[in-house]
This record gives structure tokens, C-alpha cells and sequence, in this order.
């Protein structure tokens, strides 16, 4: 069974991040979203609109998403690679680069960012339309 990982906040669920997952999972047989706790969406200086509880509700009911577990540090891929025996790393490519040293421990993958979509966008507009 080959074993896809990826990691981040999840916020305002769009179809930039659906789009994601449908394309993390093609390139294996599960996928395990590692989600950022709200604690460490404070030292990433991300606030997340939706708790930890309710983001991980809401991937949990994706059908690209097998497992979901929690990010609670920059540092702990390299062993959530190797403790859940992944095959593939993938990340948007905004990180493009940035996660290469894992290509110790499985295939390192960036796909590309679906365009003119972000939590950021979303919140902007929302606030703008009020
Ligand atoms: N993404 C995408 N297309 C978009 C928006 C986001 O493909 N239009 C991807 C990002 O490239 C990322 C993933 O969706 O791979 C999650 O994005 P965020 O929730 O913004 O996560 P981020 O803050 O990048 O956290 O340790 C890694 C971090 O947790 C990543």
C-alpha cells in the first residue's frame, strides 16, 4: 500500500484545498493529512477561523482523506514519515524547495497551487461585502 502524507491548516475549506487532496491521494492508496493544531497555527502566526475539532470534522469527511492527525511542530514530518512508513510527501508548490532534506525518507512531490483561491481571499472578501 503506497502512502501519501501532507500537512497544513485547512482553513475555510475551499476547492483549492479538495483539489489538493484529489490529486495527493491519486498518487497512492491513502492519504494522511497532518493538520495544524491551533496551537501551531499561533507559531506559523496563522489564525484559523475554525478549531482544530471543527477543521479536522470537516477533512475527516473528504473522501480523498483517509487519516488525519495533528501538526503540532515544524519538525515532526521526518518522523511521521518514518513511524506511518510513507512513500510520498506532497506539498502545494508555494513550499516548492522548502521540504527537500525529507527526500532522505520517501519522494518529496509539489503540485501546483489551484489559482485566484486562498483562506486569505476569502476573508478579505467577506469582510469587504459586510
Ligand atoms: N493550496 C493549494 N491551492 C490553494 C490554496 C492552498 O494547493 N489555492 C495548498 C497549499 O499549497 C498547501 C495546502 O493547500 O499545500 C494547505 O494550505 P494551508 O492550509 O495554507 O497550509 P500552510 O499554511 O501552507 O501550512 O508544515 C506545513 C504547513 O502546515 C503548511
Amino acid at each position: 500500500m503506497k502512502k501519501v502524507i501532507t500537512y497544513g491548516t485547512f482553513d475555510l475549506l475551499h476547492y483549492g484545498h479538495i483539489l489538493l487532496f484529489q490529486r495527493a491521494k491519486a498518487l497512492g492508496d491513502h492519504l494522511t493529512v497532518a493538520l495544524s493544531t491551533d496551537t501551531f497555527n499561533q507559531i506559523k502566526g496563522k489564525g484559523a477561523y475554525f478549531s482544530y475539532e471543527e477543521r479536522k470534522l470537516m477533512l475527516e469527511a473528504i473522501r480523498y482523506v483517509d487519516t488525519v492527525i495533528p501538526e503540532n511542530t515544524w519538525e515532526q514530518k521526518q518522523s511521521d514519515i518514518i513511524d506511518n512508513h510513507v512513500d510520498i510527501f506532497v506539498m502545494g508548490d508555494d513550499w516548492k524547495g522548502k521540504f527537500d532534506e525529507l527526500k532522505e525518507y520517501c519522494e518529496v512531490i509539489y503540485l501546483s497551487r489551484t489559482p485566484d483561491i486562498s483562506t486569505t481571499t476569502i476573508k478579505k472578501t467577506i469582510k469587504n461585502t459586510d
